[in-house]
């Protein structure tokens, strides 16, 4: 174990029972505590005192792991000690120095924080006979001579964490603890298993996914070249589950609400990003990664928590993909069902109505200064389970939460948990940032033009632009699956226009600018023959169709503007600026084919590999407005074992990918880990 997570764990206090009542200005959890309670341990029990017979004592205690943890399926995870699920029972073995015998009386206790407390859950007695304890539930299983066989059930709103592991047994005046012994420190997780339990999933295989599942997909790109990046989330790794307990010390989240799953959430979608919080991941979306790691040289979440929890520093840098990846590692280490999903072309709407603004100037070109919202290629958040008892019955389920910094929440960054049945009616009056999910599923696309006046025109509307498609990873394998009917009606439908009409009376405006009737559009294509999509590096053709539904001839001046964009829609470079006039018949449609050959862009890619075309024309009456962002592919890794792979040898592997580009490549970096097999690595190649 690393020295800062020991560091983090508190010495406890040992006191008499009716001592244990103090108030809390009277606990410290200093060195010196623990010396005191040693000494207690050696006065109350003299040993040449014991009465004939013996008076019972404690020899030893073990947590059984290798018996338990194949029933709370938590053998994967790489620690000594015992991790087991709430609600559910698990055994110890507590051996005395004699076998008991009537009227002997002893209790186990399990304590959690710096301050264990009886009535707030954190201080926990099991009894065994007719003696009262706690409410977590013991008896006695099994007698094996000097041996018992302990059953213990945590209930199902246990707090969850590392508890400390004490038998005492009493004795006339007073009570004789075992010692502090970290081997008997016992991890107590959500149990998505447990009918009772407020995350409780009732499909087993989407338990063995959504909980179990080390590795994942998450998908980039955009809805026509959708890209699978493999991340390990890795939540069995040694050193993981000490990592995401430390997030929430970090947080300081008192002990006592750390059973409650969306208190819980909560704070771990604050505290995933580093943004006023000292989270875990600084957020940077720009070409220069030179004070951390770039957002793309991740592989997985592991060495990220690692990190920071030995180090206690916000780790550099994440976008919504890492901060995602990571957060489904913290959730489905702690036991909650997790799982990442992309939305594709999202709306990031600054202004917080349902309007996505676009700002052109008077001659066409977009007004880059004056517009604050953009168009996300696409965006990832998580989805939790959860059973939503705070709610109204009919909202429990798949329920949003997000960690990537973005509106404040209660003053802090942090996003849900939002009900995706609630987002999906429109129901938005429910906890928490039901309105800005909604935001993002539903934003309306305005165009305005300004004048040199900073007047807004609005000239076009588009309704069914944002809010695309939502994949998922599917159960079996790593192809996506379509979530999209989970979060909206179908467009236009009655159902959708109920939705729209709710999502109103809740606040959201809609855009109602009266656009007039425009007899032009225009629509722009890009492709590689004869591929459909294009591969970075590769010249691409541009179609740009102006079509005309007025019966009298059109003459359209117009304008082609080329940029390098981040997946956030905001624009990184301008490559391409190309003025053109087209003449369009009445009633017609002309293409006009515009190269861009790869030089033109590649010198401004830096780290993004999205383009961005937008068309603007104007004849003396009309304007019209058209965008295309274009993903370029990036070649595929290929990976191969050579020689034959035995157990307990070395294998070697041959990863090969084929440049693109027609220079030669210099200042490579290539990553890799194996959930259980390998930590990650990075190799340099000039
Ligand atoms: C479990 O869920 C999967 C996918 O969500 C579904 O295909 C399967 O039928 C479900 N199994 C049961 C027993 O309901
Ligand atoms: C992004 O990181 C670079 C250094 O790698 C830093 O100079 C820049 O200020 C960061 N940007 C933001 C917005 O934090
Ligand atoms: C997000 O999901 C909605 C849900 O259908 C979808 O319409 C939209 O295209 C996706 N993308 C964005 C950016 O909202
Ligand atoms: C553009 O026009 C050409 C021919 O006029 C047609 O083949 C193509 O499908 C059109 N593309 C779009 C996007 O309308
Ligand atoms: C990479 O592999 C996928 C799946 O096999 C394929 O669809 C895609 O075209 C490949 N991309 C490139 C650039 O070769
Ligand atoms: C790469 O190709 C471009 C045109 O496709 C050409 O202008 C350039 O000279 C080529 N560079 C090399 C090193 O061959
Ligand atoms: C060729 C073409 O698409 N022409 C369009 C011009 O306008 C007429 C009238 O609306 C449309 O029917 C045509 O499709």
């Amino acid at each position: 174990m690393n020295p800062k997570l020991s560091g983090s764990l508190r010495i406890l206090l040992i006191t008499i029972p009716d001592a244990l009542q103090l108030p809390t200005s009277n606990f410290n959890d200093d060195e010196d505590d623990f010396q005191e309670f040693e000494a207690f341990d050696n006065d109350l029990t003299p040993r040449g005192f014991a009465p004939a017979g013996g008076s019972l004592a404690v020899q030893n205690v073990d947590m059984l792991r290798q018996r338990n943890s194949p029933k709370h399926f938590t053998n994967e995870y790489d620690i000594e000690n015992l991790v087991v699920r709430r609600g559910q029972q698990f055994m110890m073995q507590v051996t005395f120095n004699r076998p008991l015998a009537d009227g002997d009386d002893f209790q186990v206790e399990f304590l959690i924080g710096s301050n264990p407390t009886a009535s707030k859950g954190s201080l926990v007695v099991v009894t065994f006979g007719d003696r009262k304890g706690g409410p977590w539930e013991g008896e006695i299983v099994e007698h094996q001579g000097e041996s018992v066989i302990l059953g213990i059930t945590p209930t199902a709103n246990a707090i969850v964490g590392k508890f400390r592991t004490y038998v005492a047994v009493v004795a006339g005046s007073g009570m004789q603890r075992t010692k502090r012994d970290t081997s008997t420190d016992l991890y107590v997780l959500f149990n998505a298993w447990c009918a009772e339990d407020a995350v409780f999933l009732a499909n087993e295989s989407e338990r063995r996914e959504y909980v179990l599942n080390d590795y994942g997909v998450i998908y980039q790109g955009s809805l026509g070249s959708v890209v699978n990046r493999d991340w390990i989330y890795g939540q069995f790794e040694r050193g993981v589950l000490d990592a995401c307990i430390h997030i929430l010390d970090a947080s300081r989240m008192p002990i006592y609400d750390r059973g409650n799953v969306i208190k819980l959430v909560r704070k771990g979608s604050a505290m995933i990003n580093a943004q006023d919080d000292s989270g875990v991941l600084v957020g940077n979306w720009s070409n220069d990664y030179s004070m951390g790691q770039s957002p793309t040289s991740w592989t997985g979440s592991v060495k990220i928590l690692l990190q920071y929890a030995n180090t206690g520093v916000s780790v550099s840098y994440a976008q919504c993909w890492v901060f995602a990846g990571v957060f489904n590692t913290f959730l489905r280490a702690l036991g909650v069902p997790s799982r990442v999903v992309t939305n594709f072309s999202s709306a990031h709407d600054n202004t917080g109505n349902l309007k996505t603004d676009l700002i052109f100037k008077e001659d066409g070109t977009p007004d880059e200064r004056n517009t604050r919202d953009s168009i996300w290629n696409y965006h990832c958040w998580n989805e939790v389970w959860i059973t939503r008892q705070d709610l109204p019955s009919g909202f429990e389920g798949w329920q949003v939460v997000d960690a990537t910094p973005q509106e404040t929440s209660d003053g802090h960054f942090r996003c849900g948990p939002a009900s995706v049945k609630a987002i999906k009616e429109g129901l938005l009056c429910h906890p928490y940032d039901a309105g800005f999910v909604f935001a993002e599923v539903n934003s309306d696309l305005v165009f305005h033009k300004r004048d040199r006046f900073g007047t807004l025109t609005p000239y076009r509307v588009e309704t069914d632009l944002i809010g695309l498609a939502v994949y998922t990873k599917a159960l079996n394998g790593n192809s996506p699956v379509d979530v999209t009917l989970n979060y909206k009606y179908p467009e236009g439908s009655t159902e959708d226009t109920a939705t729209m009409t709710r999502a109103e009376e809740y606040g959201c405006e809609r855009d109602h600018s009266e656009i007039p009737d425009n007899p032009l559009s225009v629509s722009i294509h890009a492709e590689q023959v004869p591929h459909l999509s294009v591969l970075l590096g590769q010249d691409v053709s541009l179609q740009v169709n102006f079509t005309n539904r007025s019966i009298s001839e059109k003459t359209i001046k117009a304008h082609l503007a080329g940029s390098i964009v981040f997946y956030t829609g905001v624009t990184s470079n301008r490559f391409k600026n190309h003025e053109f006039s087209v003449t369009v018949p009445g009633t017609e449609t002309i293409t006009q084919v515009i190269p861009v050959p790869s030089q033109e862009y590649t010198p401004h890619l830096g780290s993004q590999v999205s383009l961005n075309f937008i068309v603007t024309g104007k004849s003396e009456e009309d304007s019209v407005t058209g965008i295309k962002v274009l993903n370029l592919l990036t070649p595929n890794l290929t990976v191969q074992l050579s020689g034959r792979s035995r157990v307990r040898h070395m294998m070697y592997m041959t990863v090969s990918f084929t440049n693109p580009f027609n220079f030669s490549l210099g200042n490579v970096y290539m990553a890799m880990e194996g959930p259980g097999m390998m930590s990650y690595r990075r190799r340099y190649y000039k």
